[in-house]
């Protein structure tokens, strides 16, 4: 039997007790950078691929604030090799991408557009061959459109349709995928979908939120059972995004508010997922019959995950009334998001208390900032570095506490569509020039690759990884 002896910095070490540059990440930490398809790839008439709901909702005015769509994006489409050699160059260990239904299956269902898979193909290989672990996500919100015209996600042929999806894409890539994501952030496919209609399809009714979010985590299930006899030895999860909510006020408009907008932004998703069903007093609350909840539903939705993907920006401050909060924030980013990161140490503990998962992969954490500006003919955007480098140190606090993080993926790797905000918004490590798409590391992506190499947030040698 080989004997592998653990140094304290392979095991993350105590805090900065033996090392000057303080403590490590383990050595077999994931580090990775995150995208999605629709915010990157562009080439949406390109070979084949049908039709999506964020084509069709971008293509009405005043849906995006800048009047863009991701027709064109980044075209990673065609620019992917140059994208994998950027990664590799930037010592990345994974890439996170997600699978456009519409590129494989243009009208959700039936007739396989085998261009669209060959890209996943060739895709995947260029990954391993640059020593990238592929880390695909089958769903980040561009459902085809055809779908959307039965019905979308308050319709349960969405899920139906999804997992026989899932189970074309597995058994294409499922020889050369460890690790499979099912859903991008549940809650805001169904609330900003068809609660709020910020998003595609744009559709704004508190019964179809309620229904699509019953559907999207019973894809989620359905997904689950394919993949598991498909690729039994995959690992398989799904993304949640949370916002912690905390309270500003005792007045009882806030208590009022907290308690629906906490359940249904925080724990609606993972509460069901963590076997626990729905939060009882918001769905009597909100008056939801679950009408769409049939018998066994969720037993698929609660089957055992191999990890839970945890997507983290900000926290939000609730008092009486909305945005009140707003007045306490010290820092934020462009968007207006605070920038709090003990409020992601405080999530991951309270997840791991609340809601134990084999392991968490931190599937997305970066910021949109506006200071990108140019010296030396670099791209000088400390605040970012500042924004990765505290919530990596809350990461690396929780890990040394025994929460066991796998890994952590920079959201973005490119500057990209940041969905009804157009371009205006920039999340990438790397600038994407918007006139000739040149991609240009910025000064966080040289920090941050270095991070992956060493191990460490601070300054170490890169010898020393
Ligand atoms: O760009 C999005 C991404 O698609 C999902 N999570 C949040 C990011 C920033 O808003």
């Amino acid at each position: 039997m080989e004997i592998v002896t653990m140094t304290p910095a392979d095991l993350g070490g105590p805090a900065g007790a033996t090392d000057p540059a303080g403590p490590r990440f383990p050595s077999t930490f994931v580090w990775g950078t995150s995208t999605s398809a629709y915010q990157i790839e562009g080439a949406t008439a390109q070979d084949g691929r049908g039709e999506s709901i964020w084509d069709r909702f971008c293509s009405t005015a005043g849906n995006i604030a800048d009047g863009s769509s991701g027709a064109v994006a980044c075209d990673h489409y065609n620019r992917w090799e140059a994208d994998v050699e950027l990664m590799r160059s930037l010592s990345m260990g994974a890439y996170r991408f997600s699978i456009a239904w519409p590129r494989v299956l243009p009208d959700g269902v039936g007739r396989t557009n085998e261009a669209g898979l060959d890209f996943y193909d060739r895709l995947v290989d260029g990954l391993l061959a640059a020593g990238i672990e592929p880390f695909p996500t089958l769903y980040h919100w561009d459902l085809p459109q055809a779908l959307e015209d039965r019905g979308g996600w308050t319709s349960r042929l969405v899920p139906e349709a999804f997992a026989d999806y899932a189970e074309l894409v597995v058994a294409r890539l499922g020889d050369r995928i460890g690790t499979w994501t099912t859903i991008n952030e549940p809650f805001v496919v169904s609330n900003h979908g068809y609660l709020t209609g910020e998003h595609a399809p744009g559709r704004a009714s508190l019964a179809e939120g309620l229904a699509a979010s019953h559907h999207v985590l019973l894809a989620h299930g359905m997904a689950l059972e394919r993949i598991r006899s498909i690729a039994p030895h995959a690992e398989a999860g799904i993304t949640v995004n949370f916002t912690p909510a905390f309270r500003t006020s005792e007045a009882p408009a806030a208590v009022d508010r907290f308690q629906v907008v906490d359940d249904l932004e925080n724990w609606w998703y993972i509460s069901p997922v963590a076997g626990h069903g729905y939060p009882q007093r918001t769905v009597e609350r909100l008056g939801w019959q679950q009408h769409e909840v049939k018998d066994d539903d969720m037993a698929l939705i609660s089957q055992p995950i191999d990890f839970l993907g945890v997507n983290f920006y900000t926290r939000q401050l609730i008092g009486a009334v909305e945005g009140e909060g707003r007045a306490l924030h010290r820092r934020s980013t462009a968007m207006g998001w605070e920038v709090h990161a003990e409020s992601f140490g405080w999530l991951m503990r309270t997840l791991h208390e609340r809601f134990p998962m084999p392991a968490y992969y931190v599937t997305e954490n970066g910021a949109a900032m506006p200071d990108t500006t140019r010296r030396d003919g670099r791209v000088a955007d400390a605040d970012r570095i500042a924004y990765l480098r505290e919530h990596l140190a809350q990461l690396q606090a929780v890990i040394e506490e025994g929460v066991p993080v796998k890994g952590y993926f920079a959201w973005s790797l490119l500057d990209n569509f940041e969905w009804a905000h157009g371009y205006r918004y920039r999340f990438g490590l790397v600038e994407v020039a918007p006139d000739t798409l040149e991609r240009i590391p910025k000064e966080s992506a040289h920090w941050y690759a270095q991070v992956a190499r060493t191990g460490y947030l601070d300054g170490a040698a890169d010898e020393v990884g």
